[in-house]
């Protein structure tokens, strides 16, 4: 019998941090390629000191009721943890750890991908070219919206927000605003190029470009909905690399079935992977299936982030970053 703790990854890991993972814990994977059931969640909170959820993993608070449960600790695979009820795993004494700042700069990437793709209009003129459609260069082909020097709106100012304004600000000239929760002093937004407006509604109403990167869940359920989205400009652009429930996924159906904004690209979905029929059959959306975090580099740090995360807990030390 191994005195290492037992570990349980739910979906498999890049192949250099499973083997990190090896060396310290007793460790079990899941091999495979769905995620398991809640059934599964409940009986592996019952059977692991660790369990290393995903986003693809729901843990409501009825998984961790009950009592009878074995882990210590989970080691959420990613920063955002909506998908965790983080006090029921408080209450059943339960640790919780995210990765925060190394997918910062490969989210913010995938932002600035849908942002050039949707106005560029890069996803409709491939799907031309592939089908053989293209029937040659004409002054009024497929025109999209100028990017340089517009106005770029973010919603939730924390490190992808930041890293996302700077790409604008300095990469493409735009002007940036931002709402944030929390004030942020003026001067450290203006290291990324970018000034705080008072409230959502003042963000939507002068921004080309709306792109999203508070966490989901809680308040934040569809901050953009159709009142909202009836305030952004006729000819803007939505982006989200956040979470799908920040959107009210039919109001923004709706919107760009109607005009009311331009276009969307989005990277996340109100319930991944099952993305409305009526919005794969629009031509002014860029879809993305959860891309945000994906470059071997950062699916890399992302599990060693984990993996320190876990190892400080069972050696008794302050998990550098818990959240519960
Ligand atoms: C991750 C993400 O790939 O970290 C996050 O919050 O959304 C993604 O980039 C995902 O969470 C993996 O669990």
């Amino acid at each position: 019998m191994s005195s290492k703790p037992r570990i349980l990854l739910t979906r498999r890991w890049p192949a250099a941090v499973e083997q990190v993972l090896a060396e310290r814990f007793d460790v079990t994977l899941n091999e495979g390629d769905v995620p398991l059931t809640a059934a599964e969640l409940a009986e592996a909170l019952r059977t692991y000191d660790a369990v290393l959820p995903t986003v693809s993993d729901r843990l409501p608070a009825d998984l961790f009721a009950g009592g009878g449960l074995r882990a210590k600790i989970l080691g959420n695979y990613g920063v955002g943890y909506n998908h965790i009820d983080v006090a029921a795993a408080k209450a059943a004494d339960i640790v919780v750890t995210n990765t925060p700042g190394v997918l910062t700069d490969c989210t913010a990437d995938i932002a600035m991908t849908l942002l050039l793709a949707v106005a560029r209009r890069a996803g409709e003129g491939e799907r031309q070219v592939r089908a053989g459609e293209w029937s040659g260069w004409r002054p009024t082909h497929m025109i999209g919206g100028k990017i340089t020097g517009k106005t770029l709106g973010i919603i939730g100012f924390g490190r992808i927000g930041k890293a996302m304004a700077k790409r604008c600000h300095f990469g493409f000239d735009m002007d940036v605003v931002f709402y944030n929760r929390s004030r942020i002093d003026p001067a450290e937004a203006s290291r990324y190029g970018a000034r705080q407006l008072d409230t959502v509604e003042d963000v939507l109403k002068v921004a080309d470009f709306v792109s999203l990167h508070c966490p989901g869940g809680g308040e934040n359920r569809h901050l953009i909905n159709a009142e909202r989205l009836a305030l952004m400009k006729k000819g803007a652009y939505l982006v989200n690399t956040a979470r799908g429930d920040v959107i009210d996924e039919p109001a923004l159906i709706a919107a760009l079935e109607n005009g009311v904004i331009r276009g969307a690209g989005l990277d996340v979905f109100e319930a991944e992977p099952n993305v409305p029929e009526r919005l794969r059959g629009l031509e002014n959306v860029v879809l993305l299936p959860h891309l945000g975090s994906a470059t071997e580099e950062t699916r890399v740090a992302m599990g060693m982030k984990v993996a320190d995360n876990i190892t400080a807990f069972f050696d008794g030390r302050e998990p550098p970053d818990r959240v519960a």
